[in-house]
C-alpha cells in the first residue's frame, strides 16, 4: 500500500494544513479518493452545530471492511494482519493474515446472519482481548450490524444499562477472560446483565478460559458451534453490506458530567477515512512495520488503532490479551523484542507504572527496533515523557503525543512522527482540516496577542470527518453535551495552553469528569453508585493528583449506619462495602481511592455542593479555599479539612 495523502515534511504540514482549512471539501474528498467506494458521495460536507447535523460524504456507499479486507486481499493476502500475544507467555502466539482474518470475518458474518441478526441491530460485544473480538467486530461491519463493545471490566450492572440503552438485540461473549493473574468469568457476567432484559434474543460465547458456564435453551449458542454450522452449510465467503457513509457504525459508551454513560455514535465513511488518515500522518506508518497500540478494544483507542485505523492502511497490527505488569513488569519490553515492533502507543499511567519498576525488568531485551513511541488517554508528566525518550526510545525515537476523544474518533492535536517537532507535555499542532480554538467562560475566543502562552477551553470550530454524528437515542443530549456550551463550536470538556507557535498543551477536563489511569469516569456516576449503598446519606466525589493513576478518586461520604458502625476511626469495614457497592454498580476502575466520612458537605444556600472546594482539599491545597461565605455552614469546611486523609 503507498500513502499518497502522508505528510512528509512540516513545510508540507504547514501546506496541507492551510489547505484543509481554506477548503475542507476538496482537502477531504480528495483524501477519501484513496478509499474503495461503492458509490462516490454526491456532497463532501454538509453541517450546522446548531441542530447539530453533521454529514461527511453525503451520498456515498462503502462498506468499511471492503477497505479493511478485500482490498488487500491480491496484494497482500498473505501479509500478517493481526498478530496476538496471550496473557500467558507460554501459550502460543497467532497469526492472521490479511487472508484468514477475511475468511474468518466472512464466516462470522454467516454466523451473525443465520442467527437472525440484521442490518441495524445493535450487537454488544463483550470479550477479553482475543482475535475473535477483532473478528466479531469487523462481522458487525460486514452486515452492516452495529457494534459495542463494552470493556471487560464493568459490571453486570453497567452492561444492563448499556444494553437497555442500545436496545441490544445480541450479545457476543467468552466463557471468561484471561488479565494477568486473574481469570474473569465473562459469561457470568453477562448472565446477571440479562436478568430482567427484554431485547436480546441471543447470546453467541466463544471459547476461551474454559470456566464452567451456563447456557441457557433458546438462547445462548457456542461460537465454535456456530461455525460449524455455517461450515456444514458450506458459507464462506460473505458479500459486504452496502453502507450508506452516514449509517452508524458503531456506538461507544462513555462517561459525561451528568447522568449515566453515552452512547457516542459514529458512522461508516467519515469515521473510516479519519483513523486511516491519522494513523498513516501520526505515526508516520511505513508498509511492512508491526503497530503495537496496548489499550483494549473496549475503549476507542483499541477501535480506532487497533483495529480500523490500521487494518484500513494494510498495516500490521498487535493485539495483546494480557496486562504490562504480568508475569513481570518486563512484559512489553519481551513483546516488542519478540516481534520486533516498530511502533509502541500506550498511555502515560503505564508508563508511570512501568517507571516504579527501575530499569531491572529492560535488562536483556533488545528494543532497537521501535521507531516511533506514542501515548495517549491523559496529560503525560515531563519525567513520564523523559524516561519513555530516554529507556524505551534510546533518545531515537520521536514521541507522538495524541490528545482526542471517544467523541472524536481519532486523534486531532498530535505532532507528526518525526515530522513535525515534539515538545515534551504538549501535545502541539493540530492535525490537518482540525481547527482548534480557546475560549473564554463567556465563549469568547482568546486571542495570542504577545503572550507567550495563554490558556482557556478547548473547543473546535468546524466538523472533520471523525466527529460523532449523536448520542444514541438521544441526539437532545449531544446538542446539550458538546454544542450548546459556546454556540457555534463542539465544546471538548478539556482545558488547554497555547504557545506562540500555535502549540496546545492539554491540562485536562473542566468538567465533572474524572481521569483515573486514562479511564473517563464521570463524578455523578460515583456518588450515584456510593449512594445505593444502604447506609450512605449523601456522598460527593472530586479527583486528586494520583502518581501512578494520573488521578485518583476522593469520596467524601456523610454515612449513617446502622449496628453502630464506627465510621470516624477506623470505618475500614464501612469503606469496603461502599468500595464493593461501586465495583457491583460501575465495576473496579471506578473504585474511590479514598473515602473521608464527614457530617455534612459544603453546600451554597441553594443547596449546591461546592466542588471547588472538595477539591482543594482532596489536593491538599487546604490554605487557600477561596471564598466560603456563601457557604451554608462553613464550619462543615474546618471539619473535613481536619479529617483529610
Ligand atoms: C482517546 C481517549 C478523552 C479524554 C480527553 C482528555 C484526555 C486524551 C490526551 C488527554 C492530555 C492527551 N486525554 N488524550 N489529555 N493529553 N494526549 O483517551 O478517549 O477515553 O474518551 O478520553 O482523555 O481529558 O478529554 P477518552
Amino acid at each position: 500500500m503507498s500513502y499518497p495523502y502522508q505528510i512528509k515534511t512540516f513545510e508540507q504540514y504547514q501546506a496541507d494544513y492551510k489547505k484543509s482549512i481554506e477548503n475542507p471539501e476538496a482537502f477531504w474528498s480528495a483524501i477519501a479518493e484513496n478509499f474503495t467506494w461503492r458509490k462516490k458521495w454526491d456532497k463532501t460536507l454538509e453541517w450546522n452545530f446548531t441542530e447539530p447535523k453533521i454529514e461527511w460524504f453525503k451520498g456515498g456507499k462503502l462498506n468499511i471492511t471492503e477497505n479493511c479486507l478485500d482490498r488487500h486481499l491480491e496484494k497482500m493476502g498473505n501479509m500478517p494482519a493481526i498478530i496476538w500475544e496471550p496473557n500467558d507467555p507460554e501459550e502460543h502466539h497467532r497469526v492472521l493474515t490479511y487472508r484468514k482474518l477475511y475468511e474468518k470475518v466472512c464466516q462470522f458474518a454467516h454466523v451473525l446472519k443465520t442467527n437472525g441478526v440484521q442490518k441495524g441491530d445493535r450487537v454488544c460485544i463483550y470479550m477479553g482481548m482475543i482475535p475473535e473480538l477483532a473478528i466479531a467486530v469487523l462481522a458487525c461491519a460486514r452486515i452492516g450490524a452495529i457494534h459495542s463493545v463494552i470493556f471487560g471490566g464493568f459490571s453486570a450492572q453497567s452492561i444492563a444499562d448499556r444494553l437497555e440503552d442500545a436496545k441490544a438485540s445480541f450479545v457476543i461473549t467468552c466463557d471468561g477472560a484471561f488479565r494477568g493473574a486473574k481469570d474473569i468469568p465473562l459469561k457470568s457476567v453477562i448472565d446477571d446483565a440479562l436478568i430482567g432484559n427484554k431485547t436480546v434474543k441471543r447470546v453467541i460465547v466463544a471459547t476461551r478460559t474454559r470456566t464452567p458456564v451456563s447456557m441457557i435453551k433458546g438462547r445462548d449458542v457456542w461460537w465454535e458451534d456456530e461455525i460449524k454450522n455455517v461450515e456444514t452449510l458450506g458459507l464462506t465467503d460473505c458479500p459486504a453490506e452496502e453502507m450508506d457513509a452516514e449509517d452508524p457504525l458503531f456506538i461507544l459508551y462513555t462517561s459525561g458530567s451528568t447522568g449515566k454513560p453515552k452512547g457516542v455514535v459514529h458512522t461508516c465513511g467519515g469515521y473510516m477515512v479519519y483513523t486511516n488518515y491519522s494513523f498513516v500522518n501520526v505515526f508516520q506508518y511505513q508498509p511492512g512495520q508491526i503497530h503495537f497500540c496496548t489499550a483494549d478494544i473496549g475503549w476507542v483507542t483499541g477501535h480506532s488503532y487497533i483495529v480500523y485505523g490500521p487494518l484500513s492502511a494494510g498495516a500490521t497490527t498487535l493485539m495483546f490479551e494480557g496486562i504490562p505488569t504480568w508475569p513481570d513488569a518486563g512484559r512489553f519490553w519481551e513483546i516488542v523484542d519478540k516481534y520486533k515492533v516498530n511502533i509502541l502507543y500506550t498511555a502515560p499511567t503505564a508508563i508511570r507504572s512501568l517507571m516504579g519498576f527501575g530499569l531491572g525488568p529492560l535488562a536483556g531485551k533488545n528494543l532497537s527496533s521501535l521507531q516511533v513511541l506514542g501515548t495517549v488517554g491523559e496529560p503525560i508528566n515531563e519525567e513520564a515523557w523523559h524516561w519513555y525518550d530516554e529507556n524505551i526510545g534510546k533518545k531515537k525515537c520521536p514521541i507522538v503525543d495524541t490528545w482526542w476523544q471517544t467523541e472524536t474518533g481519532g486523534i486531532l492535536i498530535s505532532n507528526l512522527a518525526g515530522v513535525t517537532p515534539s515538545k515534551p507535555g504538549w501535545a502541539t499542532l493540530p492535525l490537518p482540516g482540525v481547527q482548534v480554538t480557546l475560549v473564554d467562560e463567556n465563549g469568547k475566543e482568546i486571542e495570542q496577542g504577545d503572550a507567550d502562552i495563554v490558556s482557556g477551553n478547548l473547543c473546535i470550530k468546524a466538523p472533520w470527518p471523525g466527529i460523532l454524528r449523536t448520542t444514541y437515542g438521544d441526539h437532545e443530549r449531544c446538542r446539550t453535551n458538546y454544542f450548546a456550551t459556546y454556540p457555534g463550536m463542539y465544546f471538548t470538556g478539556d482545558g488547554a495552553m497555547r504557545n506562540k507557535e500555535g502549540m496546545y498543551r492539554i491540562t485536562g477536563r473542566v468538567d465533572d469528569v474524572l481521569n483515573v489511569s486514562g479511564h473517563r469516569i464521570g463524578t455523578a456516576e460515583v456518588e450515584n453508585a456510593i449512594n445505593m449503598h444502604a447506609g450512605v446519606v449523601e456522598s460527593a466525589v472530586v479527583g486528586y493528583p494520583h502518581e501512578v493513576k494520573g488521578q485518583g478518586i476522593y469520596a467524601f461520604v456523610i454515612y449513617q449506619g446502622s449496628h453502630g458502625q464506627d465510621t470516624h476511626g477506623t470505618g475500614d469495614l464501612v469503606r469496603k462495602d461502599i468500595t464493593q457497592t461501586v465495583t457491583r454498580i460501575i465495576g473496579p476502575i471506578a473504585k474511590p481511592d479514598k473515602i473521608q466520612f464527614v457530617s455534612g458537605l459544603p453546600k451554597t444556600r441553594s443547596g449546591k455542593i461546592m466542588r471547588r472546594i472538595l477539591r482543594k482539599i482532596a489536593e491538599g491545597e487546604t490554605d487557600n479555599l477561596g471564598d466560603t461565605t456563601t457557604l451554608l455552614d462553613p464550619g462543615v469546611v474546618e471539619e473535613i479539612k481536619k479529617g483529610r486523609l
